[in-house]
């Protein structure tokens, strides 16, 4: 997330769509798009075989490392939203009280691991302790993604446990009235005991377009087993007022107004509070079964637009890697400052552009394992290689002192001033290296995020390179070295560029839901699962892929 000063200096005025489209329209004539070789057949050291055999040994150290970090949870802070493994205690995002965000974040990879003992004391703490009535400030997105979420996964996991789903739409009962603003966008938080939508204490009506746009899996699931539509029109509304708002060429500034529904001036990004934008453009395409053309457009449109306009290769060994555009004021109209730093969140983008490729950019309805390039159209190999190649990336982040790698890098180019060889050739850096002896930079910080491990995942199953495996495997083994807590749970390390790097004492509840998931599906047989059957929501909660009777409301 920005800092908050960065934030609150940057959010000031609303933009003309027309103004910055002027702008994108002036960058896609001048940036040339990339040629490049068709991937997936091209890797060199490609280790291809499709059986996908489940590798059990590693499965069951995924599985030792999820049942370390869980029962140190529940033997200190059972039922607290959040876990301090180092101080052997919990902490709550709200003074009123917890919301189940651990338990039920991690819930569902407890069944998916076959984690029987664990689920059922989860699954009774949810029974009985579990309340939404909680009169305090509670992140809208945040309470989605993971909570609601969570329990919509577990109720299919189940099939169809009703405690899971009484819980699903109490919750999200409590949450209806955020998007009672002018515009039909969310307020950032909520409170449930008042069920009412709250602003941010610095701009009322600043909502990122990340949360914004992060809820409709959800509330869209909820609906379909429901058959209350109010759910899913909330959130879909969402999407009409971003199409409306959107500027020309599918890029999307990373806040808006909640009354205006207009972008607010502010970057744009791939990393945070952008990337799940991207990211359920296509999901909300695929949950439906792709019939709805409006979401397939705007995500064709978007990707589209992320290459003519955000991808560069790296100075010293071509690295692909996406940019983010910082916006000034200038002569009465806008100036953008391109800056080559990239977050890890970036990481997601590898995998979805793989999995959109062939589910959105194909000649065929199934594509073979791994995609002949004579099945994708000219856009579906430009996403594939794009993928592909900003997988090898996000690997490449990995290749550090820990093997872990940092929250942020950014590239050497042209005329920074920097020693491009500093780093051992790489074409990534990590700022507040130079500044060694004071205190890391939080760039250099790896807090257990899942994205590359994600796409790892997905590029796996579409192509059943196990190059994929062993790459998920190192970075498994890294962090059991750097960041497991020896009297239980897991912890972020404060500086991936040193193996002796302090340790900060939190557990982030997506290790459990995300990270160690993925991990361990890595190294599943495909039909657990599998991508043509199943959407992962941005918290790796899957929902199951269904046909709906509610026609868009906008096309
Ligand atoms: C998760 O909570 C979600 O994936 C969200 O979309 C952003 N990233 C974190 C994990 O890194």
């Amino acid at each position: 997330m920005a800092p908050r000063r960065t934030l609150v200096r940057w959010v000031v005025v609303a933009v003309s769509a027309t103004l910055l489209g002027l702008w994108v329209l002036g960058g896609k004539s001048s940036v040339k798009l990339r040629q490049t070789q068709w991937q997936a057949i091209k890797a060199k050291d490609a280790k291809l075989d499709t059986s996908y055999t489940a590798d059990k040994p590693k499965q069951e150290a995924i599985v030792a490392a999820f049942k370390h970090a869980w029962s140190a949870y529940e033997r200190d802070a059972m039922g607290d939203d959040e876990y301090h493994p180092i101080g052997h205690k919990g902490s709550n995002l709200s003074a009123a009280g917890g919301i189940g965000y651990a338990v039920i974040d991690a819930i569902d990879t407890m069944q998916i691991m076959g984690l029987t003992s664990e689920y059922q004391r989860a699954r009774k703490w949810i029974a009985e302790k579990l309340t939404f009535d909680r009169d305090g400030k509670h992140n809208t997105f945040e309470t989605t993604i993971r909570v609601l979420g969570g329990l919509l996964s577990a109720y299919h996991l189940s099939d169809e446990d009703p405690v899971f789903l009484e819980r699903a739409v109490d919750l999200a009962d409590r949450m209806l009235p955020a998007f009672t603003t002018k515009s039909g966008l969310p307020l950032p938080m909520v409170n449930l005991h008042k069920k009412q939508g709250v602003g941010e204490d610095y701009n009322a009506n600043l909502i990122s377009t990340a949360e914004a746009t992060t809820l409709q899996l959800e509330f869209k699931y909820l609906s379909h087993l429901t058959d209350n539509e109010e759910y899913w029109r909330k959130a879909e509304k969402v999407m009409k007022v971003v199409k409306d708002a959107k500027i020309e060429f599918g890029l999307a500034p990373i806040f808006m107004n909640a009354e205006t529904g207009d972008f607010m001036m502010s970057e744009i990004r791939l990393g945070s509070r952008g990337d799940s934008y991207y990211e359920y453009l296509l999901k909300q395409y695929l949950l439906t079964n792709r019939t709805e053309a409006v979401y397939e457009q705007m995500y064709q449109d978007t990707m589209d637009a992320i290459h003519s306009t955000l991808v560069r290769q790296g100075v010293n060994k071509g690295s692909t890697y996406t940019i983010e555009m910082l916006p000034q004021r200038h002569e009465g109209g806008l100036k953008w400052t391109l800056s080559p730093k990239q977050d890890h969140l970036v990481c997601f983008l590898a995998g979805s552009l793989m999995l959109g490729a062939v589910r959105s950019r194909a000649f065929v309805e199934a594509v073979s394992v791994p995609p002949l390039a004579s099945e994708l159209s000219d856009a579906g190999k430009n996403d594939w290689n794009l993928g592909y190649e900003l997988l090898e990336t996000c690997i490449d982040t990995y290749d550090s002192p820990t093997g872990l790698s940092a929250e942020i890098v950014h590239f050497y180019v042209d005329g920074d001033g920097r020693d491009w060889k500093e780093n051992r050739g790489k074409d990534w850096y990590v700022k507040g290296m130079e500044f060694l002896g004071t205190a890391p930079s939080y760039d250099a910080r790896y807090i257990l995020r899942p994205e590359t491990v994600e796409s790892l995942f997905i590029a796996f199953r579409l192509t059943g390179d196990h190059r994929y495996r062993d790459y998920g495997w190192k970075i498994f083994q890294s962090i059991e070295k750097h960041c497991k807590v020896e009297s239980g749970g897991y912890a972020s390390i404060l500086d991936v560029m040193n193996v002796n790097t302090a340790k900060e004492d939190k557990m982030e509840t997506f290790f459990l839901s995300e990270t160690l998931k993925y991990l361990y599906l890595l190294f599943s047989d495909a039909s657990v699962l599998p991508l043509d059957q199943y959407v992962f929501n941005t918290e790796a909660h899957p929902f199951p892929i269904f046909h709906s009777g509610v026609r868009p409301l906008f096309s």
